[in-house]
């Protein structure tokens, strides 16, 4: 009976639904067979229900690695692959049975891009903006033109991203920077490489913008400007997305600057000033007083939203696409993660004239690096994905897949805009009233990055923000709540755990990330607020990564134990370049009396966290999900997959631990558990009889 009621009250929740977003498509699937749990409230659903992940077979023996992805006007899907491959794909929404791949070009150099004008595929290969043109029609390319060179030194790191082909047929196109040594530090060894270029049709290079580093993704905001994200490194604390316009150093890391006193740089700035203010201090403060320097539109929290932001795909109305085929949330972007498989939707708004807003989580899963995103002609989004050999949490090493709005419109926070007292949050569908007006059910925690040319950044000045009172429309699609120091230039996370739907369903994701680039202007709520109750202590304080033994658990013992005499067994453990310990293999006796001495020689902080067999990609996925904690926990979870852990060990330190190895034999696993590095970075401790 309750699950009749519900499914009625479920329907009717749809309908509302799609009746206030206008005309919409009718329902895919019927409400799902899922069955009300003992309480009163229907048992939660998940991203599956509202965007199904279809996977396209692809053909034995290729290694579908895929860089680029384009549309084309006959509903076909060219794709290039980092393996340099052009392919062809009839059928991506196998309305007709299974897609069909042709090769259309091949031998290129590593492309990352790819997008379709008049007839034409162009892509851009590491060193070149080339066009491929079939002149027979056998759907193979006869002609490598290239439209213009980009310059290379040979560097690893050197990837070319694009062409994004502007409506006057002009084609941004963006190059990631070398690195040197350190082995992750920037640079730019020949000329705008850390740059966006326009390039122009006769095949002139114009230099638009710098400040990038790895700026992967590109794609068009909601009125057709440039924006691109980028990626955590060096001078960048955590991936964003961005808008560029001419004239930009909007990346902020230095390394593109070695070129601004070139004759054709837009970019007048001085290296040297970006690169003495590196501190422990916020970029934006900097940005005040350097007018160039222009901070991220949207931040996507490092390890919560991401960790290697890769593309943005606008979802605006298209031409023959049905308005809102692909749900709710038009005129927003979807923004990829390679490392974490994962896409992100970001709504802006644009305050003073300048783009800020909100991030949430959209959907997780997919099979392996999210690298690129395209609209198929059924409305449908197809995902290519690589992981590159670095790892991603899709296990897989490439995929193609499509994803597919069930018809269903999830829960969620629609958007979120910046008040001057506050904040509102819009709804996909009305709230429960008694939920929605529960100030308990609002979190809001404000932090920011440091703006340094050290690898990432921890989060800094992590501060509670008091809410003091909600007011719900009469429609109950919209809350706006007070809160109690809004801070200028920080990201505001936003979590609404607790407030339900009109149907008693909780929000697909309760937690937005809302940077605050400028100050709403307009009215102040005028309702009775809610006493300030004091913030809790522990939101101010933020440990840098150390090998400091401030708090020693019973998993973590830095001083050897008196009983022991000495150790049985003394192990030194080092780190190397590139996410790696310099030893994979350790053994030792069952309980056995152990130190480990781990000397991170590396230039990026590492733990050492020994955990049950097979468990170093869990427990890695559990330190990602501590959030803006990670940092303070030393990115270690607390769970009983971790048996021993150091802490984080900065670069050049060193840290050691002292622990009796299991009675159970068997290969134990060790991680580091720094977000981004427990896919790659992990070993096997044997433990014998
Ligand atoms: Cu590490």
């Amino acid at each position: 009976m309750k699950t009749t009621n519900w499914l009625i009250r479920w329907a009717l929740g749809c309908v509302i639904g799609l009746g206030l977003l206008g005309p919409g498509p009718l329902l895919a699937n019927d409400p799902p067979a899922k069955k009300a749990g003992p309480s009163a409230d229907p048992q939660p659903l998940t991203e599956n229900d509202f965007y199904q992940i279809v996977k396209l077979p692809i053909p034995d023996g290729v290694s579908l690695e895929v860089g680029g992805l384009a549309a084309m006007p006959d509903g076909r899907i060219a794709l290039c692959t980092r393996r340099g491959d052009v392919w062809l794909v009839q059928n991506p929404t196998m309305e007709s049975g299974q897609p069909h791949y042709k090769r259309f070009a091949q031998g290129l150099h590593e492309p990352l891009g790819l997008a379709y004008k008049d007839g034409a595929l162009y892509t851009c290969q590491r060193g070149e903006l080339t066009k491929l043109v079939d002149k027979n029609g056998d759907d193979v390319a006869d002609v490598y033109q290239a439209i213009a060179r980009i310059p290379i030194s040979g560097n690893y790191h050197e990837y070319t991203y694009g062409p994004l082909i502007a409506p006057d047929g002009s084609m941004f196109v963006t190059t990631n920077v070398g690195f040197s040594t350190p082995w992750w530090l920037a640079k730019s060894f020949v000329p705008w490489r850390g740059w966006t270029l326009k390039v122009h049709p006769d095949g002139r290079l114009e230099p638009f913008a710098t400040g990038m580093r790895s700026p992967c993704g590109i794609g068009f905001g909601p009125e057709g400007e440039f924006f691109y994200a980028d990626n955590q490194g060096d001078w960048i604390g955590s991936g964003f997305v961005t808008m560029v316009e001419k004239g930009d150093f909007a990346g902020g890391n230095p390394a593109g600057l070695a070129w601004a006193t070139s004759p054709d740089s837009p970019v007048k700035l001085d290296k040297k000033t970006i690169e003495a203010a590196s501190s422990d201090r916020p970029q934006f403060e900097l940005a005040q007083a350097v007018k160039e320097l222009k901070t991220p539109a949207v931040w996507l929290p490092h390890s919560i939203l991401g960790i290697s932001t890769s593309e943005i795909l606008a979802y605006l109305p298209r031409e023959g696409a049905q308005p809102g085929g692909f749900g709710p949330f038009e005129g927003q972007l979807f923004v990829g993660d390679q490392g974490q498989s994962k896409i992100m939707r970001v709504a802006l708004e644009k305050v003073k004239g300048r783009y800020q807003g909100v991030a949430f989580l959209f959907r997780e899963g997919f099979s392996s690096g999210v690298l690129r995103m395209e609209w198929a002609s059924d409305g449908s989004m197809l995902v290519g994905q690589t992981n590159r050999g670095w790892g991603s949490t899709g296990p897989q090493p490439f995929a193609l897949e499509r994803l597919k709005w069930t018809g269903k419109i999830p829960f969620e926070m629609k958007t979120v805009r910046a008040m001057p007292d506050g904040f509102e949050a819009e709804f996909t569908q009305p709230v429960d009233l008694a939920t929605a007006q529960n100030l308990a059910n609002y979190q809001v925690t404000s932090f920011i990055y440091s703006y340094h040319w050290r690898y990432g950044s921890p989060v800094i000045n992590k501060q509670k923000c008091p809410v003091r009172g909600v007011q719900v429309s009469p429609d109950g699609l919209k809350a706006r709540f007070v809160v109690d120091g809004l801070r200028q230039h920080y990201i505001h996370e936003i979590m609404l755990d607790g407030v339900k739907s009109a149907t008693g369903q909780p929000l697909l994701h309760n937690t937005g990330y809302y940077t605050l680039n400028e100050l709403a202007e307009g009215a102040k709520l005028n309702i009775p607020l809610a006493e300030v109750t004091a913030a809790p202590a522990d939101h101010q304080h933020h440990p840098m990564p150390s090998g400091g033994a401030e708090k020693v658990s019973a998993k973590r013992t830095t001083a050897m134990p008196a009983s022991w005499g000495k150790p049985e067994v003394s192990v030194s453990l080092g780190t190397r370049p590139g996410l790696v310990y310099d030893q994979t293999q350790l053994q030792v006796q069952a309980g056995s009396k152990v130190k480990i001495v781990f000397n991170n020689v590396d230039d990026m902080p590492h733990n050492f966290v020994l955990v049950a067999p097979g468990k170093a990609n869990e427990v890695g996925q559990l330190a990602l999900k501590l959030g803006i904690d990670g940092p303070a926990m030393q990115y270690v979870p607390n769970s009983p997959l971790v048996l021993y852990h150091t802490n984080m060990v900065g670069p050049g330190q060193s840290e050691a631990i002292f622990f009796t190895a299991p009675d159970e034999p068997g290969e134990y696993m060790f991680v580091c558990t720094y977000p981004g590095h427990a896919f790659k970075m992990q070993g096997i401790m044997k433990v014998v009889k």
